[in-house]
């Protein structure tokens, strides 16, 4: 199991559409360690696969809180079956944009459909966090970030911090 490095703003990676899965094999499920290793070590709640250079559609998530028991879960090839009218508004982070956070507003429910690491169909209704979490990371397998929600103006105003960042680490 290996701690991957993660992807940072503004890298073009960021912004590619990652393929779907067509096998489980040794080579997804080494994927899948390192992200959770990697998740884990960062600490994040959710990881998309192209977040450590993989552009495969590998959504990692633990959403159990601190003083409970870790609660893996992995979402191959996840698609949004159904979202509700209702909306719901939470402040997100995001790993590949370390300590900036924002407001995004998206749908409050979401019926989504997936593969298990066993290439087993599933269907999950989520609320909550969960809804939000699973939107958030199906973005990144879409080459979208939560900053894509922002006013251009916030989006902006990132995009050039961490482009001046990245600028001055390669000098
Ligand atoms: O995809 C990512 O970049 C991971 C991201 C997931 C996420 C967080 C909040 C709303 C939507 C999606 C993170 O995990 S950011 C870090 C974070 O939220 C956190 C870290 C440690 C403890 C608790 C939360
Ligand atoms: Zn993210």
């Amino acid at each position: 199991m290996a701690v991957r490095e993660i992807l940072i703003l503004p890298d073009k990676r960021l912004r590619q559409v990652s393929q779907p899965v067509k096998k489980i094999d040794a080579g997804i499920r080494t994927l899948v360690e390192d992200m959770f290793a990697s998740m884990y070590d960062a600490p994040g709640i959710g990881l998309a696969a192209i977040q450590v250079g993989a552009p495969k559609r590998v959504v990692t998530m633990d959403l159990a809180k601190k003083e409970d028991p870790r609660n893996p879960q992995v979402f191959i090839n996840p698609e949004i079956l159904w979202a509700s009218e209702e909306k719901a508004t939470y402040e997100e982070g995001c790993l590949s944009i370390p300590e900036y956070y924002g407001d995004v507003e998206r749908p409050a429910q979401v019926k989504v459909k997936y593969l298990d690491l066993e290439g087993k169909p599933q269907e999950i209704e989520a609320n909550g966090l969960l809804a939000t979490c699973l939107q958030h990371e199906i973005d990144h397998l879409n080459g979208v970030l939560f900053i894509d929600h922002l006013s251009k103006l916030k989006r902006d105003r990132v995009l050039k911090k961490f482009t001046k960042a990245a600028k001055r680490a390669a000098e």
